[in-house]
C-alpha cells in the first residue's frame, strides 16, 4: 500500500524531501600552495588563520600527493579520476581535449545524477571546459576562468627578465589598491559567496579556483605588512650543498636558473615575502567562503575540500618554481570536512583529525561520490579517501604516485619513505621520518639496497605514452 502512495508524496513534496539527503560540495582548489601553512609548519611566518580553522574542523591530511608536478596534469587527474600513467596526459603543454575528448569530469558527472554544477576561477588549466559546467563566473561562453585583475601598468616591478626562458610571470610587488579594486581571486569569492547564500532546488557542487600565490605575486599592500623584509627567514627545507648526492638528471631539474638570477638580484628574501604575501591573501579570500557558509542555509549540509595542485620551491634543492618529484613540490594541502548524515559517511568526520597515510589527489573523484551516494565512476584509477575520513588511522597499504612531465619520472611516496625515479634509472630514496627535508639521498647506500627494491616495485605497472603535442593535432585531424 505504501508504494501505492510514494508517487503522490513525491508530487507532494518534489524535491525538497528526495534531495535534502543529498550533500551539496564546496571544492576549494589553491594555485601553487606549498605546505607553507601554519597547519603544516612548512615556514614559521607564514599567516594563515582561515586554512587553519578549515583543517581544524576536518581531516588535514598531511602526506597528501598531487599526481603531477604541475598544473595541467595535476587538475586533469583530479577532475577525470585517471592519473597520467592512464590519461597519457603528463605536461602542461598537453590540451586536456585532446588527449581525453570523451572523458566526463567531476562536476558533469555531478550534474548527471542531479547536482547543480557551477564554478569561478582556476579550476582547470586556463580553459574553463563549458561542457562540464551548468554554470560559471566569468561567462563560460568566453573559456576563460579569470575575472579582471588589477596589473601595474609597468613590469616587470622587482625581478629583472633574464631571458627568454623566464616565465613571464615571475614578478612580485605590493599593490597600492583595496581587495576589490583588486578584483581576481575577491571577485571569484564575491561569487561563490553570492551562490552560498541563495536557496537552491537542487544540490550543489561549487567549484572555487583560488588563483594566489600563483605567480606573479601582485597582492594589496596590507597582505605585505606582517610579513617586514628584514624579517625574513630563508626556508626552513634550504641545504646549500643539498644538489651534492643527487643523480644528474635531478640535478639539472633542479638548478633551473631561477634561483641563481634571483639571488642575482638580490630578490631572494623579497620572494619569500611576496610568496608569504600571496598566500595571506588567499588566505583571507578563502576566510570569505568561510564566512559565507557558515551564514548560509547550507551550513550543515555541505562537505568542504580544499587542495592545491602541487606545491613550490623557494631555493631548496636550488629550485625555484614546480616540476620536480621532491617533496617541496610533490607534498600538497589537502583538508576535507564532512558533515554528519551524508550517505557515503553517515557520522561525518571528527573536527581536529589528522591523516598521514599517503594519498593522492586523483583519489578525490571517488571520494566524493562515494561520500555523497552517487554510483562510483567506471574505469577511473581513484581511490575512496571515505575510510581513512572514518578513521584516519584506518588501515592503508597504498603508496601516492606523483608524476614529472614524462611517463618514466615519477616520485612514490609511502607513510614513511620517498623514492625518486628518472628517465635513465637515476634514482633518489628519502627516509622523511628522519630527514623531512630530503636531504641525504640513500639510493646508493647498500644497507637500503632492500628498501630501494622495495619501492620500485610500488612503480605503476603501465604507463601510458605521452602523446606530443604536435602529434595530437594531428590525430585530431583523423
Ligand atoms: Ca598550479
Ligand atoms: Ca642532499
Amino acid at each position: 500500500m505504501n508504494r501505492l502512495f510514494l508517487p503522490l508524496l513525491c508530487l507532494l513534496a518534489p524535491c525538497a524531501t528526495l534531495q535534502a539527503a543529498k550533500p551539496n560540495v564546496l571544492f576549494i582548489a589553491v594555485d601553487d600552495l606549498n605546505d607553507w601553512i601554519g597547519c603544516l609548519g612548512g615556514h614559521p611566518q607564514t599567516k594563515t588563520p582561515n586554512l587553519d580553522r578549515l583543517a581544524a574542523s576536518g581531516v588535514l591530511f598531511r602526506n597528501a600527493c598531487t599526481a603531477a608536478a604541475s598544473c595541467n596534469p595535476s587538475r586533469t587527474a583530479v577532475f577525470s579520476g585517471l592519473p597520467p600513467h592512464r590519461s597519457g596526459l603528463y605536461s602542461n603543454l598537453q590540451k586536456m581535449r585532446e588527449v581525453l575528448p570523451e572523458a566526463e569530469l567531476l562536476p558533469r558527472y555531478f550534474s548527471r545524477h542531479g547536482y547543480w554544477s557551477a564554478g569561478s576561477g582556476k579550476m582547470l588549466h586556463y580553459v574553463i571546459d563549458p561542457p562540464s559546467w551548468d554554470a560559471y563566473f566569468p561567462d563560460k561562453a568566453k573559456d576563460d576562468p579569470f575575472p579582471p585583475t588589477f596589473y601595474p601598468p609597468k613590469r616587470p616591478v622587482n625581478l629583472p627578465r633574464a631571458g627568454p626562458w623566464q616565465y613571464v610571470e615571475t614578478d612580485w610587488a605590493a599593490l597600492d589598491v583595496s581587495d576589490e579594486e583588486f578584483g581576481g581571486d575577491w571577485s571569484v569569492t564575491k561569487w561563490i559567496g553570492e551562490q552560498l547564500q541563495r536557496q537552491h532546488e537542487q544540490p550543489f557542487f561549487l567549484a572555487c579556483g583560488l588563483y594566489r600565490p600563483h605567480e606573479p605575486w601582485f597582492v594589496p599592500q596590507k597582505y605585505f605588512e606582517p610579513f617586514p623584509l628584514e624579517s625574513i627567514q630563508l626556508p626552513p627545507g634550504y641545504k646549500a650543498d643539498d644538489l651534492d648526492d643527487v643523480p644528474p638528471v635531478g640535478q639539472k631539474l633542479g638548478r633551473n636558473r631561477y634561483f641563481e638570477h634571483i639571488q642575482k638580484h638580490g630578490q631572494w628574501k623579497k620572494g619569500i615575502q611576496a610568496y608569504l604575501a600571496s598566500i595571506h591573501f588567499a588566505d583571507a579570500m578563502l576566510g570569505r567562503v568561510l564566512d559565507a557558509l557558515e551564514s548560509s542555509p547550507q551550513r550543515d549540509n555541505t562537505i568542504v575540500v580544499l587542495w592545491s595542485d602541487h606545491g613550490w620551491h623557494l631555493g631548496e634543492k636550488e629550485h625555484w618554481q614546480k616540476f620536480t618529484g621532491w617533496r617541496a613540490c610533490a607534498r600538497v594541502p589537502l583538508m576535507i570536512r564532512v558533515p554528519k548524515g551524508v550517505p557515503g559517511l553517515a557520522a561525518g568526520t571528527q573536527a581536529g583529525s589528522v591523516c598521514d597515510r599517503p594519498v593522492n589527489l586523483v583519489d578525490l573523484f571517488t571520494t566524493l561520490t562515494e561520500l555523497c551516494g552517487l554510483p562510483e565512476k567506471d574505469g577511473l584509477e581513484s581511490r575512496s579517501l571515505v575510510p581513512l575520513l572514518a578513521n584516519p588511522s584506518a588501515e592503508w597499504p597504498h603508496a601516492a604516485i606523483t608524476h614529472l612531465d614524462k611517463p618514466d619520472n615519477y616520485a612514490i611516496t609511502t607513510e614513511r619513505w620517498r623514492y625518486i625515479h628518472y628517465q635513465g634509472d637515476e634514482e633518489e630514496l628519502y627516509d622523511i621520518a628522519s630527514d623531512p627535508h630530503e636531504w641525504t639521498n640513500l639510493a646508493a647506500k647498500p644497507d637500503h639496497a632492500a628498501k630501494l627494491a622495495e619501492m620500485r616495485t610500488l612503480a605503476p605497472k603501465e604507463m601510458k605514452p605521452l602523446v606530443s603535442p604536435r602529434e595530437q593535432a594531428g590525430a585530431g585531424k583523423k
